[in-house]
């Protein structure tokens, strides 16, 4: 997995993948060269059989203030819908990801940013972190789906009224409305990603898996179609990682996962 780029950076900790935006001078603002590199990144940890959970954060005081501006002012509407579509095809590949995201949302996570941190499985953020979509301080709207993730994480009214008033979300304010799950003073933040990560990792991997895909495919599908798809993936840990569990629990032993593989 270990390879050089010019805009991220990556560690591997056992089965824990980090991956870190390396813009500090810039905030981390995501221009194209990111999202090729996050693609690339993405590329190999497909194929990366040893990864069990990806956390995705930014180097210096910034998770990411959002797409370049500087980058964008640029583009004719064309390039703006492509840069769209990239950059909404490339979040949408972390929630096919078989493995869970955390975002550990370490500063501003704004436009952009905050619209990564939204495509993640998992929000923690850091008490000094701020989220928000400013886009129509610059007379846009979101371009990463933020329009159609923010109001699936905190409803309609609240995503509407962050969208319109551009208002910055603090920590207190994020975890009131659920758009972040934890938050954590700013020394605090990466132990305690790591250890929910490490919690994750205990469990069932299959299970785990199995979770996020039925989870986000019965939020595309529906409830009944969802409630199918659970049924079918339940069943299918049967004679399998479930039967171990099962088998650990009334055995009084720790249950031995198979590597995954899927
Ligand atoms: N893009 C480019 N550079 C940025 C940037 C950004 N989003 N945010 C910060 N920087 C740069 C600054 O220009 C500055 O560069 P130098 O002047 O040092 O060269 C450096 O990062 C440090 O920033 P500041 O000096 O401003 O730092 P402060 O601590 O004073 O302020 C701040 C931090 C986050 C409050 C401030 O930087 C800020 O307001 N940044 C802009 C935040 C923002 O508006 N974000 C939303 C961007 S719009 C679409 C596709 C995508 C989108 C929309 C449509 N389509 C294709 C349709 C998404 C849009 C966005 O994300």
């Amino acid at each position: 997995m270990e390879r050089a780029f010019n805009t991220i950076r990556s560690e591997e900790q056992g089965a824990v993948r980090l991956l870190f935006l390396n813009r500090p001078e810039a905030l981390n603002a995501l221009n194209g060269e990111v999202f090729r590199e996050m693609n690339l990144y993405l590329d190999a940890l497909e194929n990366d059989t040893g990864a069990g959970i990806l956390i995705i954060t930014g180097e210096g005081k910034a998770f990411a203030a959002g797409a370049d501006i500087a980058e964008m002012a640029e583009m004719d509407s064309e390039e703006a819908f492509l840069f769209s579509q990239t950059g909404q095809s490339l979040f949408s590949r972390l929630e096919t990801l078989p493995i869970p995201v955390i975002a550990a949302v370490n500063g501003y996570a704004l436009g952009g940013g905050c619209e990564l941190a939204m495509a993640c499985d998992i929000r923690i953020m850091s008490r000094k972190a701020r989220l928000g979509q400013p886009e129509v301080n610059l007379g846009l709207i979101p371009g990463f789906s933020g329009t159609q993730r923010m109001s699936r994480h905190i409803g309609l009214g609240n995503a509407l009224y962050y969208l319109f008033s551009a208002r910055q979300i603090d920590a207190e304010e994020a975890l009131r409305t659920g758009l972040v799950q934890q938050v954590t003073e700013a020394d605090e933040l990466m132990d305690a990603v790591t250890t929910l990560a490490e919690e994750i990792l205990a469990k069932g991997p299959q299970a785990i898996r199995k979770m996020k895909a039925v989870v986000r495919e019965g939020l595309e599908t529906g409830f009944s179609d969802g409630s199918i798809l659970e049924s079918r993936n339940f069943g299918s840990l049967f004679g399998g990682e479930g039967t171990e569990g099962m088998k650990a629990f009334l055995e009084k032993r720790k249950p031995e996962w198979k590597p995954d593989k899927t």
